[in-house]
């Protein structure tokens, strides 16, 4: 298979099996990510994050559906550390979207575990450059808003979109206590319930005593199953977006995601070397068994490890 033109021609499965090869570390296909580098940066890209079962996918699906009603391209990368790629979760995701991917216009990857150390959140950027490379206009990405992986995932969207849901007091003080600042829109879900209206009001209040910017992130409810407000949610995002831009804090957001990522691919190389170095001689394990028995304390061993790496 061609894949750069099949990328060129729209053929979803080059764009599948670019990622996959990206997913591994395929030089090859690296290389073609070198090559086409100057392709990106033209898609928005929207994370959409918060507690299992809020109704992440199904705001994702309604908003996709819309913006293909304006003609605009979708991809959409799901990401869930805690199901693997066959899992429930991911199955149903599947499932709901089926008529968003048959669509030609719309491209669903789902992606689980991919390891420790920034693996997923290295995998998830290199989807959504693939995604970006094949003409997507908007790429939307759902995480399960818990983890220091899924706050690094989300860090690369434009927006994000934060969904919480009625009558769970306690979520907003886990979502208060972490992740509330990465939040640029909020939608309160299932709206159809009682205590919609107390949940929106909560969730205001915090952000009043939030306020980092002159931007104030609004709160919509909305009703994703029955696609009530969906419009009214896609409205704040596209707010957000010319915020973004007249205050110039567009560029500094992806000069910070490119930061990440670079730390990223750099972190993941050197824990690569490390455990390839360590399966191949004893010397981290004489490392690790020194500063157990005291000989060695960790700052000298990690300095003794930095000078190995020197040396070779
Ligand atoms: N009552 C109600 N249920 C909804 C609404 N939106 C989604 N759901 C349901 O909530 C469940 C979880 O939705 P899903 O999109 O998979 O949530 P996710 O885990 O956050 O992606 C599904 O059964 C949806 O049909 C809504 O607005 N009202
Ligand atoms: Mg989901």
């Amino acid at each position: 298979m061609d894949i750069r033109a099949g990328l060129q021609s729209g053929d979803k499965r080059a764009c599948a099996r670019l990622i996959s090869m990206v997913e591994n570390e395929d030089e090859q296909a690296i290389g073609i990510l070198k090559e086409l580098y100057g392709l990106t940066g033209k898609a928005r890209v929207i994370g959409i994050t918060g507690p299992p079962g809020a109704g992440k996918s199904t705001v994702t699906d309604k908003l996709a559906k819309l913006l293909r009603q304006q003609g605009k391209k979708v991809g959409i990368v799901a990401v869930d550390p805690t199901s693997p790629f066959t899992g429930g979760a991911i199955l149903g995701d599947r499932v709901r979207m089926t008529d968003l991917s048959t669509d030609p216009g719309v491209f669903i990857r789902s992606m689980g575990t991919r390891g420790a150390l920034g693996g997923l959140s290295k995998a998830a950027h290199g989807a959504v450059k693939v995604l970006d490379i094949f003409g997507m206009d908007y790429i939307f990405i759902e995480t399960v808003g818990v983890g220091q992986s899924e706050v690094d995932i989300v860090r690369l969207a434009d927006t994000v979109i934060m969904v919480a849901v009625p009558g769970l007091g306690d979520d907003i003080q886990a979502i208060k206590a972490g992740i509330m600042e990465i939040g640029d829109v909020f939608a309160v879900n299932k709206s159809d319930r009682d205590g919609a209206e107390r949940t929106a009001t909560e969730l205001e209040m915090m952000l009043d005593f939030n306020i980092r910017s002159q931007y104030r992130p609004p709160v919509i409810n909305i009703i994703a199953k029955d696609n009530k407000d969906v419009d009214k949610l896609l409205e704040a995002v596209e707010k957000h977006y010319v915020y973004l831009v007249n205050s110039g804090e567009l560029s500094q957001r992806k000069k910070n995601s490119i930061k990440n990522e670079i730390i990223d691919i750099f972190k993941y190389a050197m824990v690569k070397a490390i455990e390839e170095k360590s399966q191949s001689s004893s010397f981290i394990e004489q490392l690790i068994s020194d500063t157990v028995d005291k000989r060695l304390d960790p700052y000298t061993a990690a300095a003794k490890l930095v000078e190995e790496f020197r040396s070779r």
